[in-house]
């Protein structure tokens, strides 16, 4: 293997420092429970089971893997294209090993992931790939006219043979949905608004933001 590519990691992104961690484990546990309780939420079952009246446990629903993290560039070791570009961006190695507080503006749950929309700042945004998006429209046709950041998300579970991959393209579906309007009425909970979006999709949009410290930083392995 060459030299340069060696030096690669697997992502970037921002590290959840752990006690946060724990703190977005619970917060997320918790929407899981109560959400699985709504008449709202029963209405639409099927979209999870594919059969009318059968139950769904969403504390098991979704496999938790690794540690939280909202990743900026999936580089594969260079195989990923843009990948080399972005190691060696300006911006990226002044930011690395440095701490930021992520905003966390939203949770959301679909039949394959569950994960939290994150917001980036100004100075966040330089770190975030100008192509993420775009990258998506394979799956998401409607991603490239998303804002920038668009994709940003901690993954927090992920239904049995799901891919985490899955999760950033799960919110840049439910980000186009919304953006199309001809939503619902949000049902109003304690951490904020809830909205249905169809085919099991479900973002609560939280009335007080999460705060989450983390490093910016690479996973190499
Ligand atoms: O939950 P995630 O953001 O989704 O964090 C993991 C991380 O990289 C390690 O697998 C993300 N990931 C995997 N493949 C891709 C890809 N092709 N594009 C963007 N992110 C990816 C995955």
């Amino acid at each position: 293997v060459p030299h340069e590519e060696v030096d690669i990691p697997l992502y970037f992104g921002w590290f959840l420092l752990a006690a946060v961690q724990e703190k977005i484990r619970c917060t997320s546990m918790d929407f899981l429970k109560t959400l699985d309780t709504l008449d709202a939420f029963k209405k639409h079952l099927i979209d999870f089971t594919g059969k009318p009246d059968k139950e769904v446990d969403l504390e098991q629903y979704y496999k938790s893997k690794g540690s939280l993290h909202c990743t900026t560039k999936f580089c594969n070791h260079g195989t990923v294209e843009g990948s080399k570009d972005y190691a060696q961006n300006t911006a990226v190695q002044k930011a690395y090993g440095s701490v930021s507080e992520l905003s966390l503006t939203a949770l959301f749950v679909t039949p394959r992931t569950v994960g939290a929309r994150v917001s980036l700042t100004e100075e966040q945004l330089p770190l975030w790939p100008a192509d993420a998006e775009k990258e998506a429209e394979s799956v998401v046709p409607a991603a490239a006219s998303l804002p920038r950041g668009s994709r940003a998300h901690v993954t927090l579970g992920c239904a049995e043979g799901v891919e985490p991959v899955q999760t950033g393209f799960d919110l840049l579906q439910i980000l186009a949905l919304q953006k199309d309007g001809q939503q619902g009425e949000p049902l109003e909970m304690e951490l904020g608004s809830l909205m249905y979006y169809s085919e099991g999709r479900w973002m609560l949009t939280l009335r007080e933001p999460m705060s989450a410290p983390a490093c910016f930083s690479s996973f190499y392995a």
